[in-house]
């Protein structure tokens, strides 16, 4: 029986998202954001020691919770937030040539018991817009081609089918919406909304490089990175910074490159075996989403472990025992 069990008092509201929706609280730290899938947390003010500055910075904690069809299933896949923390750190650490990122650590100022999944990362001025590239034709964008012919404002080539690939990557921008569903703008719209058009023309080159690099890569790897999501920020100096969690399955769309074909949709790296197991199940994708059987949450979990393995080409245990999260046998 667990310490809460024994007790007869009703869970405050944030024990019962504590235990309901497999949140973390950690110790001391203020609770700044809680998102579907993650936590973000205020630290300590780090001074430099040097120039007498201090730099605000924050935790971004990733749990094992799992969306499907925009509904959180109660059940965790072990190891998520982790190899999702992995996969960011990995791009952060051979994308810095493109664009400085948020990331300080994963070690230093890390609680014990988050190691592994979490990161401290400089506090940012977020610029209110998702800063999205397609490489493939998907999702809403195939939705919005199909009525329009475009995608934010961008003419694309007659007669693309579903999935296929774009002749060159492009941006298309969206609203942050606090509820619902982002919306897709043009980029006079986004620059409006950042208000400076010098500006959002960088944010629009840093995010086409930073796709192009990482689906080449990804590429060779027998991966396909069909789009992604970028966020970025301004530091204390107005510099642009790369924020939030970047080229994971959760801000991306990864598709096995193998048995990939045009003309219908394809199959998630990550999520498809919950999917797959959703659609013969009854469940109506509306939430509440479903407990998740454990031989699909094992699947699962070996799929977001290959993820890790073919894109980082280093096995999973070393980002682990690199961060802490498990002891270093010597
Ligand atoms: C990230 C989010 C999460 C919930 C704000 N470096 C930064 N500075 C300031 N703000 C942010 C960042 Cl990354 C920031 N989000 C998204 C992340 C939980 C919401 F882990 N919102």
């Amino acid at each position: 029986m667990s310490e809460r069990g024994r007790r007869s008092a009703p869970l405050s509201g944030l024990q019962a998202l504590v235990a309901s929706r497999h949140v973390t609280v950690l110790a001391d730290l203020p609770l700044i954001a809680s998102g579907k899938v993650r936590e973000m947390y205020e630290l300590e003010r780090l001074g430099d020691g040097q120039s007498g500055r201090v730099q605000e910075t924050l935790l971004m904690v990733a749990s094992d919770r799992i969306s499907t069809y925009d509904a959180v299933h109660p059940t965790p896949i072990p190891d998520k937030g982790k190899v999702l923390t992995g996969l960011s750190v990995f791009w952060f650490e051979r994308t810095a040539h493109i664009v400085a990122n948020h990331l300080i650590s994963t070690v230093d100022g890390v609680p014990e018991e988050v190691l592994g999944r979490a990161m401290v990362v400089r506090k940012l001025s977020m610029l209110p817009v998702e800063c999205v590239v397609r490489g493939y034709i998907t999702g809403s964008g195939w939705k919005d081609y199909q009525a329009t012919g475009k995608v934010s404002g961008i003419d694309l080539p007659g007669g693309l089918r579903e999935s296929q690939r774009l002749p060159e990557p492009i941006f298309t921008p969206s609203t942050k919406a606090e509820q619902g569903h982002d919306e897709a703008i043009d980029f006079a719209r986004a620059a409006q909304l950042v208000g400076d058009e010098k500006l959002m023309q960088r944010v629009r080159h840093v995010s086409i490089e930073l796709y192009s690099f990482a689906a080449d890569h990804a590429r060779e790897r027998g991966v396909i990175l069909a789009d992604t999501k970028f966020e970025f920020g301004l530091d204390d100096d107005g510099r642009l910074v790369v924020g939030d969690e970047v080229l994971t399955p959760d801000s991306s769309r990864y598709w096995p490159a193998d048995g990939y074909e045009v003309g219908h949709g394809q199959p998630s790296f990550d999520k498809q075996y919950v999917r797959d197991w959703a659609a013969g199940s009854g469940w109506d994708k509306q939430p509440p989403a479903p407990p998740i059987p454990d031989d699909v949450v094992a699947g699962t979990r070996a799929r977001y472990i290959e993820a890790y393995e073919r894109i980082s080409g280093e096995p999973f245990a070393e980002w682990l025992a690199r961060t802490g999260a498990v002891a270093q046998s010597r």
